[in-house]
């Protein structure tokens, strides 16, 4: 009994450190948990993906399906979390446009292209501050020039408190399913993999960010496309 115990409070203790991205923002309105963005694996464990060429590593999950939000090009949007970003780290969001419908898609292929980013602020060494601190949405534009269409929106957050060998940073993921109106006709790029955008070996993600203090601090994956 006691030990049945321990084991579900060290796991309670586990998971309260991780989160997930659950909602989309759409116009400052949640679209709800799990509606607009499809079910990750980890949606009751809260585990981060580790392994960069895990199939996981795209959206981290199975599914292919959720509602489709309708959004409009130049327009903020937001990925709320299940709670505040508990771990230091930096934050990446990536689109890609479906052939047709997003719904069903699996999102493979050289397609993605990064849209926003939330980097480390560093001053030569003396200090280093990740600005995702404690926030609790991650929010981003949708690029003014995208061209009208069907759209899976990528998040991460790459935890870098254990970083410092390869695996250790630890990937928080969410996949959701948008519609952009209202676009441009502009060419997004460059365009990456998902997984392959990453081989983990990257000085943004294996990084010891204690010691000795990074003086700089390279954010991971290609430019962000503004459009
Ligand atoms: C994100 O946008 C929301 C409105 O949807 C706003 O309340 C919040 O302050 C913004 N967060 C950041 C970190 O900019
Ligand atoms: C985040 O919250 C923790 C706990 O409340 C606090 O100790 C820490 O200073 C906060 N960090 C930032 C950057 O606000
Ligand atoms: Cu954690």
């Amino acid at each position: 009994m006691k030990s049945i115990f321990t084991v579900l409070l060290s796991l309670v203790t586990l998971s309260t450190c991780h989160y997930t991205f659950p909602a989309l923002v759409v116009n400052g309105v949640s679209t709800g948990d799990w509606v607009s963005v499809r079910r990750t694996n980890n949606f009751q464990t809260n585990a981060p993906v580790t392994n960069v060429n895990s199939p996981d590593f795209r959206c981290y999950t199975s599914s292919t399906t959720a509602q489709t939000a309708t959004v409009t090009a130049g327009s903020q949007l937001g990925f709320r979390l299940s709670q505040a970003i508990y771990h230091a780290g930096v934050a990446n969001v990536y689109m890609a446009k479906a052939p047709g419908s997003v719904n069903g898609w699996d999102g493979s292929g050289q397609v993605w292209f990064k849209v926003a980013q939330v980097s480390a602020v560093t001053n030569g060494g003396s200090s280093i501050s990740f600005p995702t601190d404690n926030q609790s949405q991650i929010n981003f534009t949708v690029p003014r020039n995208l061209p009208d269409g069907e759209y899976l929106v990528r998040v991460e957050h790459i935890a870098l408190h254990s970083a410092s060998n390869v695996g250790g940073a630890q990937f928080y993921i969410s996949c959701a399913q948008v519609k952009v109106t209202n676009g441009g006709n502009g060419t997004p790029g460059p365009l990456v993999s998902i997984p392959g955008v990453y081989n983990g070996n990257e000085p943004g993600i294996r990084i010891n960010i204690y010691y000795p203090i990074p003086a700089t601090y390279s954010q991971p994956g290609p430019a962000v496309w503004t459009g």
